[in-house]
């Protein structure tokens, strides 16, 4: 079974070939190189249905998408689904990084939790053998607190800067299988693998 990646994100699509290989080595997952739709949505999982319904109709595969970002509890939840033009809309993710650190730079150790979240939406298209059309949407959230400082060059974003719950280690200092037993996308991934895996003749 193929399912179409609809990102242009590189390193998600690394994690997810690592997810996909780990727990459901029946599917392939393709690179997606069509249009962009507007992510004009105003939660994570409009977002990822927005994305995942364009290159399902575009490419007529089975698609999935991922919206994520992350969350700080004293800015109220921002920079949320803003988080990939937190900066501007360059998606310059080493500017953004910079400036939610500088809007932190005064908050105290213990109020600076924060979470990333992860809504993955898979689009079922009509036509594919042996399934019905269908949408599903799964969720994660990796709940940690953010550093003072950026360390670590592994991951990608805000990861150097996000210090998981039980780690004294950034994300960006986890190795890549770390990660991916503990992430927002590797939980949202989890709970998408029983719907993948019906996908997947016997
Ligand atoms: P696509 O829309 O093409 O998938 P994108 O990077 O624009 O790529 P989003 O709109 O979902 O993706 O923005 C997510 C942003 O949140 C991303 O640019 C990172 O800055 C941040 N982010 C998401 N997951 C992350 C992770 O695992 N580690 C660090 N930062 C992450």
């Amino acid at each position: 079974v193929e399912i179409v990646l609809a990102t242009h994100n590189q390193h998600k699509v690394e994690e997810f070939q690592r997810l996909v290989s780990r727990d459901v080595p029946g599917i392939t997952v393709l690179a997606y190189d069509g249009p962009e739709p507007v992510e004009d949505g105003t939660t994570f999982s409009e977002n990822a249905l927005i994305k995942a319904r364009v290159a399902a109709a575009h490419t007529g595969s089975i698609a999935l998408a991922d919206d994520s970002g992350i969350g700080v509890e004293i800015l109220g939840g921002s920079p949320g689904i803003f988080s990939a033009r937190w900066a501007g809309s360059q998606h310059d993710s080493t500017a953004n990084l910079a400036l939610l650190l500088d809007q932190l730079q005064d908050v105290h150790e213990e109020h600076r939790a924060a979470w990333f979240a992860c809504h993955l939406a898979l689009v079922v298209p009509p036509g594919i053998d042996g399934t019905e059309p269908f949408e599903h949407v799964a969720v994660g959230t990796w709940r940690g607190a953010l550093a003072t400082e950026p360390s670590g060059t592994n991951g990608f974003g805000y990861d150097p800067a996000f210090i998981p719950d039980g780690e004294r280690r950034t994300a960006a200092e986890l190795s890549p299988a770390e990660k991916n037993e503990l992430s927002h996308r590797a939980l949202a991934f989890r709970a998408l693998v029983p719907v993948l895996q019906r996908l997947v003749p016997e």
